[in-house]
């Protein structure tokens, strides 16, 4: 396959925030993909754009001609057009461009998307990824001045199909508003950028909301987020504590909540706190993300100080899907979950859930509501029905 003609936009992602669109085109027709924005990004992400959005709009289509000489047959060519795009653009680009040659790819070979990525020579056998649902928010993706601390509390349900698991999600998420609503009265119905529940109550009084549902319950602490110079600054209550103090916090809510899940529980430069978490815990699914940022050498460093078992993998946080690939195998040789997770300003692309199948997550994190999330999570339910005919 080869790349004919190569155009880029800004478009607008849920937050009302400028992302990029790219189109191809190929012998067989005209494809596009988008990018998603973080909010509560990770230091050790990669730059979205090289400069900034214009400049990479305006940088991809003088560079036509180079990945026009590319011939794409397989996953693994995309290696060509991460050297051709190399120091050039940022991680959105990057990101875009190879889900549109996917989709061109899937469209020449007849192929979903996720059977490009599928190795069978490893013999991966297909499974499907349990859904982590974003129900109530706070931290940075809510913009309330009293608010949670942690920035997301997860449901995980665990039914047979993801279909009657995302019915399940959604219920929780409808009737948790009429708990919401008994404790706190300022709570207006209004959602945050992922569309979890906006709320002034704190940690534990949203999970004491979430744990009437007898449904598995997980966190991102998010907590680089409030993090400063070797203590981790609480708000609501105002609260200081050092990462002596986290871990015990932390270790009672695990217990008091029967957490299975929590994300980026110390600062994202601290490897070594979270390891006593994994110690302390083997069986709750203990998740780097802004700690592991997608990226294979600070996975390897979190596997060697056995920080996480679990690594959240956002292909624009490391923008190139070679390197998730890279990622994906490192995980699965040391025993860590792969948790495919979508972004706060999100897009109507689906491509996520074809990378999430493809590559063998185990879970998928997402909001429970909003076009953004859904069309991911319905996609999702699409493969499964395909695979189960
Ligand atoms: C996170 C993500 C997605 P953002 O912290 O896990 O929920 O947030 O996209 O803002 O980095
Ligand atoms: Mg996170």
């Amino acid at each position: 396959m080869i790349i004919q003609e190569i155009s880029a936009d800004s478009i607008l992602d849920s937050r009302g925030e400028k992302t990029i669109l790219i189109k191809i085109k190929t012998n067989v027709g005209e494809f596009s993909a988008s990018s998603p924005n973080g909010k509560s990004t990770g230091k050790y992400e990669v730059k979205p754009y090289q400069k900034s959005l214009e400049e990479d709009i305006r940088k991809i289509r003088k560079m036509k001609d180079y990945f026009s000489k590319e011939i794409i047959d397989k996953f693994d060519d995309l290696i060509g057009i991460e050297d051709i795009c190399e120091k050039q653009v940022g991680g959105n680009t990057v990101f875009a461009l190879e889900s549109a040659i996917l989709k061109a790819l899937s469209k020449e070979k007849k192929k979903e998307i996720f059977e490009l990525i599928i190795n069978k020579e490893k013999k991966d056998c297909l499974k499907f990824p349990r859904f982590v649902g974003n129900c109530i928010g706070g931290g940075k993706h809510s913009p309330d001045e009293k608010k949670p601390d942690f920035q997301e509390f997860h449901v995980i349900p665990n039914e047979k199909r993801l279909e009657e698991s995302f019915i399940k999600m959604k219920e929780i998420k409808k009737n948790s508003k009429f708990y919401i609503k008994e404790k706190d009265k300022y709570f207006l119905e209004q959602t945050n950028d992922e569309n979890a529940w906006r709320t002034n109550l704190n940690d534990k009084e949203v999970l004491e909301i979430l744990k009437i549902f007898n449904v598995p319950l997980g966190i991102d602490v998010a907590s680089s987020g409030f993090y400063r110079r070797g203590n981790y600054y609480y708000n609501n209550p105002p609260l200081k504590r050092t990462k002596e103090e986290q871990l015990e916090y932390l270790s009672n809510l695990i217990k008091n909540f029967n957490l299975i899940y929590i994300e980026d529980p110390f600062d994202e430069n601290d490897f070594e706190s979270p390891s006593k978490l994994v110690l302390r815990f083997p069986r709750t699914i203990i998740v780097g993300d802004d700690l592991t940022t997608t990226n294979p050498k600070r996975l390897k460093k979190a596997i060697k100080e056995k920080s996480i078992n679990a690594i959240i993998v956002k292909p624009n946080q490391i923008g190139s899907l070679i390197k998730v690939k890279e990622v994906c195998e490192i995980a699965k040789e040391n025993n860590i979950k792969l948790v495919f997770s979508h972004r706060s300003g999100e897009t109507k692309e689906t491509i996520l859930a074809d990378l999430a199948i493809g590559f063998g997550a185990d879970f998928f994190k997402v909001g429970i509501t909003g076009e953004e999330r859904e069309c991911k999570i319905k996609r999702l339910i699409e493969i499964e029905k395909i695979l189960n005919k």
